[in-house]
Order: structure tokens, then C-alpha cells, then sequence
């Protein structure tokens, strides 16, 4: 059983982000691991099954497409299964309260963050609580020439080439829309992020390994600056020595108790 967060430790991090002026808050696949979304790198994680270094790559789509659509269709209905949790509910409230305070980054491309906004949000407009997407989203298709972009796919039949999804322009394959490694973020999301973190007195880091740039820089640019940095994460991490406050549980229980 996890040590229980010294409460001195949690009184810290409530006041850092209780008295801050502005906020930005970095999330990776660990906040979306309580709603059954698989991380990347912990024991049971898609990298260790799928060999996924090999997989979300342009080299790897260009090899051999079926079956990068293949893990791709079926991470999407896994995703298509879950829900967002008690942290993704509350960072999407601390947002709605207070738009011009809060700035949601997102590495993860499973879309928890925005359907915690909706819900959040009810009657209103969910627009402020919806995070910069680092890495894209996994639910569009965009084309793998042209600019083409299918927000709403049907789904992928991965069992021949022959069934993948092709442009209706350009005739070209289409893609999930999301970043590969070794490819360019978007750099109007990146330098949005950027700036965000430059601004902010605190960076909240929930759930990510810090290992992927250059996201992971996110959190050393609002400390270069002079903010605070606050980790929540059940693992020690490359952040959690350079963190002002490391909080050593999970996403689902610490998030409620200190985005408030
Ligand atoms: C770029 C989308 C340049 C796809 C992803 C050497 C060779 C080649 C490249 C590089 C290299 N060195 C550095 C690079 C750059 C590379 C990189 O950083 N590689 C790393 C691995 C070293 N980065 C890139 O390639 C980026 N692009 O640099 O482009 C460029 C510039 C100009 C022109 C051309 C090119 C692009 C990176 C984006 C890759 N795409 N995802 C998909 O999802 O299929 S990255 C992928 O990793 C996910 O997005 C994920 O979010 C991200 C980071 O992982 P984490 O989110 O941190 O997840 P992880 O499993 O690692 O950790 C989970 C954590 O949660 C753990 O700490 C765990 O303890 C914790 N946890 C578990 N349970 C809980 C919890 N926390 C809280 N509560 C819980 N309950
Ligand atoms: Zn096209």
C-alpha cells in the first residue's frame, strides 16, 4: 500500500495554486490511466505490447499501414469505452471558474479532457476548459498528402490495404490525427503552450513520465522563469527532483484535493 501525501506536502501545492495568478497544467497518459486507458511505459503499457516506438512513426505507416491502423482502430475503441475520471473533472472545473487563470496542455490524444468540458460545462460553453492538444487526437483522421480533416471517421476495416480509409480529394491514405515521433507539433499549439508556460507562477504536471519533447520542456520553462512546479505522479519521475512539490499518489485522488 502507497504511503498516504504528507497533508503538509498537499497544503502546499493547494496554497501554490490557490494564490497563483495564472496556472498552466501539463497532463500525459497517467492522468487518463484511472479511466482505463492504458499509459505508455508502465508495466501493462501500449509501448510494451505493441512495440509502439516501431508503430507511432511516418516510417512505420509507410511500411506497413494495416498495421499501424490496425493498433490505432483498436486503441480507439478501447478509448471509446472509458470516461473521464474525478482529475480530469476537476481540472475541467478549475478552468470553467476561472478561464483567463487556467491553461490545459494535454499530451494524451484520447480526448478525456474534452469530454470532461462538455460535461462540465452542461448548458454553457465548454471552450475555455478544453486543452492545447500536443500530440493531436486519436478520434479525427486527417489525409496523409493533402490538408483533409475527418472529425467525425467511420470506422477503420484494418483487415486488407485494400479497406483502409482514403482521401475523398486526393485519393491518398488517411491518418490518425495525431503526432508521430519524429514529426513537427503543431507550432500554433506548441508556441500556445509555450507561452502559457513562460506566463504562468505554476506548472501542474499530472500523470506523465516527462520523457517526450519537447512537452516535457513545459514545466522547466515556468521554473527558469521563477514559478513553482508541482508533480502528481505514483512514480518518482525525471521532473520529480527538480519539482517544488513531487506528490507521490494518483491523478484520480490528489487533482480533486488540490485544483480546487
Ligand atoms: C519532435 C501521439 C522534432 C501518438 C506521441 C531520439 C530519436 C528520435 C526522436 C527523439 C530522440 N530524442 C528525442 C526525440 C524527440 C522525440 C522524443 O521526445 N522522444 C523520446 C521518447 C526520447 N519527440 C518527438 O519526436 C516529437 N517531435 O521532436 O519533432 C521535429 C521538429 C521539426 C521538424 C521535424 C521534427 C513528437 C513526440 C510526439 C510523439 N507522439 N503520442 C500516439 O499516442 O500514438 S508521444 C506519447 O508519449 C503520448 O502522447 C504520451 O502522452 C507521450 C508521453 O508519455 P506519457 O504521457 O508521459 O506516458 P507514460 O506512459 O510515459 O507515463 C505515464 C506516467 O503516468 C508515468 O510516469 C506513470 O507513473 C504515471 N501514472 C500511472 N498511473 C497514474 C499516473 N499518474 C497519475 N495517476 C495515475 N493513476
Ligand atoms: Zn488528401
Amino acid at each position: 500500500m502507497k504511503e498516504p501525501v504528507p497533508r503538509k506536502e498537499l497544503d502546499r501545492a493547494r496554497d501554490l495554486l490557490g494564490t497563483a495568478d495564472r496556472i498552466v497544467v501539463l497532463t500525459g497518459a497517467g492522468i487518463s490511466a484511472e479511466s482505463g486507458v492504458p499509459t505508455f511505459r508502465s508495466a501493462d503499457g501500449l509501448w510494451k505490447t505493441f512495440r509502439a516506438e516501431e508503430l507511432a512513426t511516418p516510417e512505420a505507416f509507410a511500411r506497413d499501414p494495416r498495421l499501424v491502423w490496425e493498433w490505432y482502430g483498436w486503441r480507439r475503441e478501447l478509448i471509446a469505452a472509458c470516461v473521464p475520471n474525478p482529475a480530469h473533472q476537476a481540472l475541467a472545473r478549475l478552468a470553467l471558474a476561472d478561464p483567463m487563470r487556467i491553461t490545459l496542455v494535454t499530451q494524451n490524444v484520447d480526448g478525456l479532457h474534452h469530454r470532461a468540458a462538455r460535461a462540465e460545462a452542461g448548458s454553457g460553453d465548454p471552450t475555455r476548459a478544453l486543452p492545447l492538444e500536443l500530440h493531436g487526437a486519436i478520434h479525427r483522421d486527417r489525409c496523409s498528402a493533402c490538408d483533409r480533416l475527418d472529425r467525425e471517421p467511420v470506422a477503420v476495416d484494418a483487415s486488407s490495404e485494400a479497406t483502409l480509409p482514403r482521401c475523398p480529394d486526393c485519393a491518398a491514405l488517411m491518418r490518425p490525427d495525431v503526432v508521430w515521433f519524429g514529426e513537427a507539433l503543431d507550432h500554433e499549439v506548441l508556441g500556445a503552450a509555450l507561452s502559457a508556460a513562460e506566463r504562468a507562477d505554476v506548472c501542474l504536471v499530472v500523470g506523465t513520465s516527462a520523457l517526450v519533447y519537447p512537452a516535457a520542456s513545459l514545466p522547466d520553462v515556468t521554473r527558469s522563469r521563477g514559478g513553482s512546479v508541482i508533480e502528481v505522479n505514483p512514480e518518482a519521475t525525471a521532473l520529480s527532483a527538480s519539482a517544488t512539490v513531487s506528490l507521490r499518489g494518483s491523478a484520480g485522488r490528489l487533482v480533486p484535493e488540490i485544483a480546487v
